[in-house]
């Protein structure tokens, strides 16, 4: 039975988890869930889909799983995932679980709350966040951006080593959300703007449909200036 794989594209973890399942050449039932007409609120939703009532999660056979890093060791764990992207070897995969556990409070949440209050809220009928507040939201995310930047990608290509892993994908789709808040990674961090190009290269095409819509709202070509 194939397994079925609920997402939303404007999600950045539904992203990540999309190109690693095409990345990894796994088959699944689409399941596309439109959380800007609150398909994810139903109860039918919560009972039958995901009790947490987010994207991305899956259901195989009769085991529902929610947390998209979760989702990514299950599939590990069956074998589906190729080692090249999620190392099996326990040193390896320290290292990439390092940056899977660093990046939720870190990255995650400082990309995310500027998308969010700069582009999302407003879009809801939010107020548009003073002057003030942007500059402190922007200083937050920066803070990440830099150890991205400076410590993650210090002399090597990608963040875990010199091949691309599964944290490169979730962290390039992080950071991507950005651009529909008008913000412009590539000015400020060069080494950022050179592993998104590796990243996007060595997911393709399944980086750009899974951005289409990144790139489609902010209306810029991933090579464009934003
Ligand atoms: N930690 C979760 C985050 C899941 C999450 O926050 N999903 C958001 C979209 S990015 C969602 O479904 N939001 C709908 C809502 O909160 O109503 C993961 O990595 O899967």
């Amino acid at each position: 039975m194939l397994l079925s794989f609920y997402y939303d594209l404007m999600s950045q973890p539904s992203r990540a988890l999309y190109i690693i399942l095409k990345v990894s050449g796994i088959r699944f039932r689409d399941c596309p869930v439109a959380l800007r007409n609150g398909e994810h609120l139903t109860e039918d939703y919560k009972r039958d889909i995901n009790r947490f009532q987010k994207v991305p999660c899956i259901i195989d056979g009769d085991f529902k799983l929610a947390e998209s890093v979760a989702i990514l060791r299950y599939l590990s764990a069956k074998g589906k995932i190729p080692e090249y992207l999620y190392p099996k070897y326990f040193i390896e995969q320290a290292r990439v679980d390092e940056f899977l556990e660093w990046q939720h409070i870190t990255l995650r949440i400082g990309c995310a709350m500027y998308f969010r209050r700069i582009w999302l809220d407003p879009l809801l009928g939010g107020e548009k966040p003073s002057e003030e507040k942007i500059a402190k939201l922007r200083d937050h995310m920066e803070m990440n951006l830099h150890v991205i930047e400076s410590t993650w990608l210090e002399n090597k290509e990608f963040l875990t080593g010199n091949t691309m892993t599964v944290a490169d994908i979730f962290a390039a789709c992080e950071i991507e959300q950005t651009r529909m808040a008008d913000y412009d990674v590539r000015i400020k961090y060069p080494k950022i703007r050179s592993w998104l190009k590796r990243v996007r290269a060595a997911c393709n095409p399944h980086y750009d449909y899974a951005h289409q819509f990144v790139y489609k709202i902010s209306g810029t070509t991933p090579n464009s200036k934003l």
